[in-house]
């Protein structure tokens, strides 16, 4: 397919602009890393909602972008060698998007690669044992009378705020002066556990002031603000 209008997604959630890039999301942690690398980036691109509400993410329109049915996803008219890209996963997303705009990602081959591995220490941990706590401590799984589900979750998100707490105690950012992709995967997570999930007593957030000096840096970020509230929910 060479024209965004072919994609089966844009005959679902028509472009008015599609020469921009498009983005498929919902301001969810996962989904807000992407607005916000957009904002920060100042890439033109236009935003569709996906409301879990109406389980767009199980529309065969959605499915034929990521099959995983999960946002955010992007539709990029001008991808690599001039033609459309369709992609899902927002680790892969943030780290096209840097690359295409020379942006956020060390240039050097050693930093470039440190980024990466804190981006895939979010997508492999953070991500996935702090939306596990928020199942067991806020959602379905706090009736459970059965706490150990919960309390591994409470160890293992106390024990990945130790290592970015280690980490920022001695950095401004993840990687130290370069606000970089990998503080845009993990602090909307952050965000998250105390906020949204009000898990921050749970795991003694107290415990972690480099982790809250860095996140109180990052939510004051003009396009953070602005790319958390992406796209807006009707
Ligand atoms: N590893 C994926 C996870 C995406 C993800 O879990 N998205 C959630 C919202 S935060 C979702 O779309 N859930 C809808 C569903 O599971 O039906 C990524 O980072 O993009």
């Amino acid at each position: 397919m060479t024209q965004i209008s072919e994609f089966p997604i844009a005959q679902k959630w028509p472009a008015q602009h599609p020469e921009r890039l498009q983005l498929y999301s919902l301001p969810t942690p996962n989904g807000v890393k992407v607005s916000i690398m957009l904002e920060e980036t100042g890439l033109p691109y236009e935003s569709h909602l996906i409301s879990f509400e109406t389980n767009d993410q199980m529309s065969p329109a959605f499915l034929s972008l990521n099959p995983n049915n999960k946002i955010p996803a992007i539709l990029d008219p001008n991808g690599p060698d001039g033609k459309p890209l369709a992609l899902f996963e927002s680790g892969a997303i943030l780290l096209y998007l840097a690359e295409k705009t020379g942006q956020f990602i060390p240039k050097d081959a050693a930093g470039r690669y440190e980024t990466i591995q804190w981006l895939m220490f979010q997508m492999g941990g953070v991500g996935p044992m702090f939306g596990q706590l928020g199942f067991f401590h806020k959602f379905a799984g706090k009736d459970y009378e059965d706490k150990r589900p919960r309390d591994r979750y409470v160890a293992e998100s106390k024990r990945l705020l130790g290592v970015l707490n280690q980490l920022l105690a001695t950095r401004t950012w993840m990687m130290g002066d370069a606000y970089t992709i990998a503080d845009m995967a993990i602090f909307p997570w952050v965000r998250n556990l105390v906020g949204f999930y009000g898990a921050g007593e749970l795991v003694g957030f107290e415990d972690f002031p480099h982790v809250a000096r860095a996140l109180a840096a990052f939510v004051a970020r003009p396009a953070v603000v602005r790319g958390l509230g992406i796209p807006t929910r009707s």
